[in-house]
Parts: C-alpha cells; structure tokens; sequence
C-alpha cells in the first residue's frame, strides 16, 4: 500500500508513534509518505519506502497565525494526487483530521477518492479537543473519517461518553519495538549515577501539567526518607521551574538530575529499578511501556488507559491519582531486593505483549478494510 502518515513531529507520544508506525510499515513492503512541518524525530536515516513531505507554511503580514491547516491540507492535495496514495492516515484529531477532511472534498472534485483513517492518541480528545473552542470541529472530523481508531479501550470510552459520535472507533493500542527498547549492559552508567548502589528512580515526559510531575518528586522524597535513592528526570517542559524550585524546597536537589530532551532513553531505562508515570490523564502511557520493555516495573496512577497497560500488583502498582503516600508504600515494596526481579521479569513480559510484530498486522489489517470500503 502507498499510506500517507501526517502527525506532529515532535517529541510527543503521538508522533513517535505514527513514526515508528511508518518505519515499521515500511520495512513491510509498504509505501510510507510522511507529511509534516518538520522531519519526525525518528526519521533520520535512508530508507528506500520512506519519503518526507514538507508543509511549506508561507506567513504574510496580514496572517498574526498562519492558516497551518490549510498549508496542510494543500499538500496533502498535491502528495495524495501525484503519489498515488491508496489511504491517508492522521494522527492526532486536531487539526490533522479536519485538514484531511478539506484535502478529501478537494480531491473529490478532481475524481480521486482516499481513505482517511483517524488515530485518536489522547489530548485531542481528553483535553483539547473536548475545549467548545474545538468540539464541533474535533466531532465532525471523527464522524466524517473512514476510519477511527483510539489507542486504548479507555480513551476510545471516554470519545463515545463526550462527543456525539456516530461511528465505530477501532482501539489499538501502542506498541514498540524490542528491538531498540531492551536493557543495555550500561552497569559503568549506573555505577556513576548510583556510586553507593542506590535504587534509581526514572521519570519521563513532557513536564506538563497532566503529568503530575511535582508527585514524582514527592514520592521520591518520601522514599528516600527511607532508602538511598536517585531520581532521573528525561524530558522537558512547563513544569520544570517548579520541578526546580520543589527540589529546592524539599532538600532533594543533590540526588535529582534534570537530563532534558534525550534521545537515547533506552539507555537510561536499561539502569533504572523503578518508573514513576503519576498522570492527570494519560490515554495509554508509551512511555511506561518503553520503560517496562527495558525490564523496569512501573508504579503508576489509574488515570486514562494506564491501567490496561500497567498491572496492579504484577507489572508494578495503580494508585489513585495524586496518592502520594499510597505510590511511597508501594515503590518501597517494589524495591525490595526480594521482590524487584519478580516485577522486573513481569513487565518485560508485559511489554512483549506491544511488540511491534503484534501490533502492525492490525493497521495494516484495518486500512485494507477501510481502503475496501470507501
Ligand atoms: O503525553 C503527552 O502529553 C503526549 C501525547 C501526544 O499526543 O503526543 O501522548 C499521548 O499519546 C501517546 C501515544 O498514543 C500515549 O501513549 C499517551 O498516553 C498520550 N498522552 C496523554 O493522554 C496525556
């Protein structure tokens, strides 16, 4: 199949996954366009199946925005047009799935028909989409895809409870691959992190306000009341001057390191006994399974999907939102030398459960279905 991918290229969940979806289709057999503003994180080596399209996003004086969407749709116009795309595949509602929508009419009306096919990846629909300034837009683009999919049972719920939705959602899930995510022999790395064989602690994100990250600091400071421990924190964001300045608060700052946007995260997965995931929302939770998939269990909140990932009491433990005391109790019980390997062992095989192989037929499987159907 010749499938155009469209997501935001950035660090997020959503366009890692559409990424690594497109390289993983590719080495299929499949025909991948990637259509973006920027080149995907991920993509940054030759394959012959992969090709890039840029959205040229032309400002004018006039524009205090530039029409994004509108740049979009026109290239998916001209990509679809003159690439012979068999099915367009956006991720994240908005404004991906209206663009597609304005790219579909215009193509109508020059005889081509595509398929589009919507993924649904979490604050499109848990957050903004949800916002009356986008609502109706994000509930008549679902309606009006060919194909819908959410990445959990939870978030494909919580689209049926919120919006007027008159069509089938697919769920699958994310995955990944084993590959890349597996545990590295990086003891040197640990050593000088842990100099004194301290359980290491990890946290990933975009330090948003849905990620809660000021209880990850609480829990660790909790918890190093009562062992010697160290907090890594990968990612960046709007939270990270109050990160900084809790740190500060608490006495916490010589054993908490800020790494910033690294790429590498297997690396520091392949160290860590311990991930913190204590969201507000989280539809799934890709980077709990990077970390299970690196054998580390996972103490999480029950917001969102996560639940259908991390299982309480065998990959790691559920708590309730913001429950700080409940997440110290139980990271406590997790590290104990006596039970960490059993968890270990659990979340990889959890993990193995989202291996890419096992997920991909189901795409593929779904826009042969929808192709068959348009
Ligand atoms: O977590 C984020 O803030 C990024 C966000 C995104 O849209 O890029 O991630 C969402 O999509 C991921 C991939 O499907 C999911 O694994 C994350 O759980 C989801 N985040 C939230 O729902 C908050």
């Amino acid at each position: 199949m010749k499938i155009g991918i469209v997501c935001y290229p950035t660090f997020g969940g959503s366009g890692v996954v559409a990424t690594e979806l497109g390289i993983g289709l590719a080495r299929l057999g499949h025909e991948i366009h990637f259509i973006t503003y920027r080149q995907p994180t991920r993509l940054d080596f030759f394959s012959e199946n992969l090709y890039y399209h840029e959205v040229d996003i032309k400002s004018y004086p006039l524009f205090e925005h530039a029409p994004y969407e509108l740049a979009l749709a026109s290239k998916m116009v001209s990509v679809v047009k003159y690439e012979k795309l068999d099915l367009l595949h956006v991720h994240y509602a908005i404004p991906h799935a209206s663009a597609a929508y304005m790219a579909k009419q215009i193509l109508k009306t020059q005889g081509i028909e595509i398929p589009v096919v919507t993924t649904l990846h979490g604050t499109d629909i848990t957050l903004v989409g949800k916002d009356p300034s986008y609502e109706p837009v994000v509930t008549f683009s679902i309606n009006n895809s060919d194909g819908v999919t959410a990445v959990s049972e939870d978030l494909r719920r919580e689209t049926l409870e919120h919006f007027a939705i008159n069509r089938e959602i697919k769920v699958i899930p994310n995955f990944i691959d084993l590959k890349r995510f597996k545990k590295q022999r990086k003891e040197h790395f640990k050593l000088a992190i842990c100099p004194h064989g301290e359980k290491l602690l990890v946290h990933t994100s975009n330090f948003r306000k849905v990620k809660r990250v000021q209880d990850v600091i609480r829990v660790f400071f909790e918890l190093r009341k009562e062992m010697p421990a160290k907090l890594l924190l990968v990612g960046d964001g709007p939270e990270r001057d109050s990160m900084e300045r809790l740190c500060r608060e608490l006495g916490t700052c010589d054993d908490i390191r800020f790494l910033g946007k690294l790429e590498a995260v297997e690396e520091v997965l392949s160290v860590a006994d311990l991930f913190l995931m204590p969201s507000e929302k989280e539809s799934f939770g890709l980077a709990a399974l990077e970390a299970m998939a690196c054998e580390v269990p996972v103490i999480s909140s029950n917001a969102g999907g996560i639940p259908e990932l991390n299982l309480d009491g065998v990959t790691g433990f559920v708590c309730k939102i913001g429950d700080i005391e409940d997440m110290t109790e139980k990271a406590k019980y997790i590290l104990q030398e006596k039970n960490l390997p059993k968890f270990k062992e659990n979340a990889l095989a959890r993990a193995k459960e989202f291996d890419i192989a096992k997920v991909l037929p189901h795409y593929e499987a779904y826009y042969k279905e929808t192709i068959e159907a348009t």
